[in-house]
């Protein structure tokens, strides 16, 4: 028997249908053909990419360049800023700007020739690494820069091996030619050597130190002779010429002269071929020279990233159940929360919530689905960033970081769909090593000294620990560097307008017991450890030393103390 089903009609042929009918279907369908066009042109124009490296290699500086050539600001700024001078537009926190280092990373979207650029740039302090991790988890592609007098430094290499973990593809900047840089073979050679991955010299620096005056573009076979302009606020004239220009000698000086020569014969046949297949699977490096403070190079190397790095790749994900690739051009919209920022704008004095959108395209005030609180939300006041400054956008596309104002709607990692729910691989928290309590100098700026505090773990900017039936007994602090003290009190101040005194803990180790936390603190543990729970109320139990951790795991053999909740 044919069962009818109400709202169920049979396919129907173009033949069987009204004339009326098939217009309205036809319509339907090149709107449909439209906006996946739309999707796919607007995907593979875009480009997001992290700066990463060791502190100091130059990824502020960098990035700030990257945007002076990008068209995005007219002047650029520099990190250790004098008074009558322009700070760096991603250094833009007051904490960032006194000490001359990056604490946060930032996104900068911006549009150069038809192409959209997020660029995100990074702490390379070890302290602030964590920030940097979920960032690189939003990320297609990372610009490693290198101190041309230093080469591989510990921070790089870590970082390397998280992108190689994540086969993301990586673009090298040897920066800081201006001073005397090491010989770029055996900068080469190193990078070979310690990353165990090819790397392909793009370009070669002209002459090195005070005679550094530009780079050999090894595809075109082009000389560019930069010239250096005030503070390299402003872009650097350059002169272009061939290889056999005869004034090029006089030009160039006959030292520097000599190894650009020796350097082209020897480079046209050594090295490895350009692979672009390897180099999308991390096993092969770009390499460009250059100096970013007084733009030599930059140029060549922000159409380099738009040329090399990827669009948009398809993203690891699971769907009701199953392991899926996520392709950006999924006509649902997808993205994931990597980063929360309170205090951005100085007249809002809100938080915002950083998503990376992985497909489909985004538009405002859509409802999606929330896969961490289980309901449905509406994507309302969406921005596109610039470092602090914000506009809102209608539309947005996979690749595009987009901020929204976060009333307590967002965690880091949380995922939204307008499909099935998804989730993404999960952003690992970091075992912390250093805990203090913490104190509000004044009583009467309790109120704002909590909120403060709770805000700023909602960041990840530390965590927090309440002590196991320790009655009106100071929360523990928690962090992975002893640096994100210092700034947890200096935003404290600046952004809540609390003082704040710190006591050193002697614990050094935090462990997760997946177990209700009267059952913990009834265990045997060592005299010292002390058992509290953590934001989510999962018991943790904190240690001084690694013998404390072997007495408390001998003394109960099924327990598992984990480093992560
Ligand atoms: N001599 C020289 N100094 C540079 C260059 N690029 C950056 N610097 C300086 O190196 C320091 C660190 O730069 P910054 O961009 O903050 O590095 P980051 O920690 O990697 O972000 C600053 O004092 C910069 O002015 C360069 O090309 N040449
Ligand atoms: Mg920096």
């Amino acid at each position: 028997m044919k069962v009818e089903r109400p709202g169920f009609s049979p396919p129907l042929h173009r033949s069987g249908m009204t004339a009326a009918l098939a217009a309205v279907t036809s319509r339907r369908m090149t709107v449909v053909a439209e906006l996946t066009d739309e999707l796919s042109r607007e995907i593979a124009r875009r480009r997001t990419f992290a700066i990463i490296s060791h502190p100091d290699a130059g990824k502020t500086t960098l990035t700030e360049k990257l945007l002076l050539y990008g068209g995005a600001i007219e002047e650029a700024g520099s990190v250790r800023a004098r008074r009558q001078q322009r700070h760096t537009t991603s250094d833009w926190m007051a904490i960032e700007q006194s000490r001359g280092i990056s604490i946060s990373s930032t996104v900068l979207q911006f549009e150069y020739e038809g192409s959209v650029l997020n660029l995100l740039d990074t702490p390379g302090h070890q302290d602030f690494s964590e920030d940097t991790y979920r960032t690189l988890a939003a990320t297609d592609s990372a610009v490693m820069v290198l101190d041309g007098a230093k080469g591989i430094e510990p921070q790089t290499r870590k970082l390397f091996e998280v992108c190689r973990m994540r086969h993301i593809p990586i673009l090298c900047f040897i920066n800081k030619l201006d001073q005397p840089a090491r010989d770029p073979f055996e900068l080469i050679g190193e990078i070979e050597r310690e990353l165990n991955v090819a790397a392909v010299p793009m370009n070669w620096p002209i002459g090195n130190g005070p005679t550094f005056q530009g780079v050999f573009d090894l595809r075109k076979q082009q000389v560019l002779r930069f010239e250096r302009t005030q503070h390299g606020a402003s872009i650097a004239p350059v002169k272009v010429s061939g290889l056999d220009d005869p004034s090029l000698e006089d030009a160039v000086g006959p030292y520097a002269w000599q190894e650009l020569r020796e350097a082209a014969e020897l480079l046209e046949g050594a090295g490895h071929a350009f692979d672009r297949r390897a180099f999308e699977y991390g096993r092969v490096i770009p390499v460009f020279f250059g100096s970013a403070v007084n733009n030599f190079g930059v140029e060549p190397f922000l159409h380099a990233v738009i040329e090399l790095a990827p669009p948009p790749s398809p993203r690891h994900a699971k769907q009701k159940g199953e392991d899926i690739e996520l392709e950006p051009v999924d006509p649902n919209f997808t993205g994931f929360v990597f980063k929360i920022q309170a205090n951005m704008d100085k007249r809002h004095r809100d938080r915002l919530a950083f998503m990376r959108i992985t497909s489909g395209a985004f538009e405002k005030d859509m409802l999606v689905h929330h896969a961490r609180l289980g309901r449905e939300v509406r994507m309302t006041r969406p921005h596109r960033l610039f470092a602090r400054e914000r506009v809102g956008v209608e539309r947005a596309y996979p690749g595009d970081v987009i901020g929204f104002v976060n009333p307590g709607l967002f965690q880091i990692g949380d995922a939204v769909s307008s499909g099935d729910p998804v989730e993404f691989d999960r952003i690992p928290r970091f075992a912390p090593e250093y805990f203090a309590t913490l104190r509000a100098k004044q009583v009467t700026r309790q109120k704002q000294f909590q909120k403060g505090l709770e805000q700023l773990e909602e960041e990840g900017a530390m965590q927090v620990f309440v002590v196991h039936e320790g009655l009106r007994s100071e929360p523990i602090l928690a962090v992975v560097g002893e640096l994100q003290f210092d700034v947890l009190q200096s935003r404290l101040e600046t952004e809540y307008n609390v003082e704040t005194t710190m006591t050193s803990l002697s614990y050094k180790l935090a462990r997760w017991v997946d177990r209700d936390v009267d059952e913990v603190a009834r265990m045997s543990l060592p005299s010292k450890s002390r058992v509290a729970t953590d934001r989510n109320g999962h018991a943790v139990v904190l240690f001084t030393s690694d013998w404390e951790l072997d007495f408390a795991q001998k003394e109960n053999p099924g327990v598992a103390f984990k480093s992560a909740s």
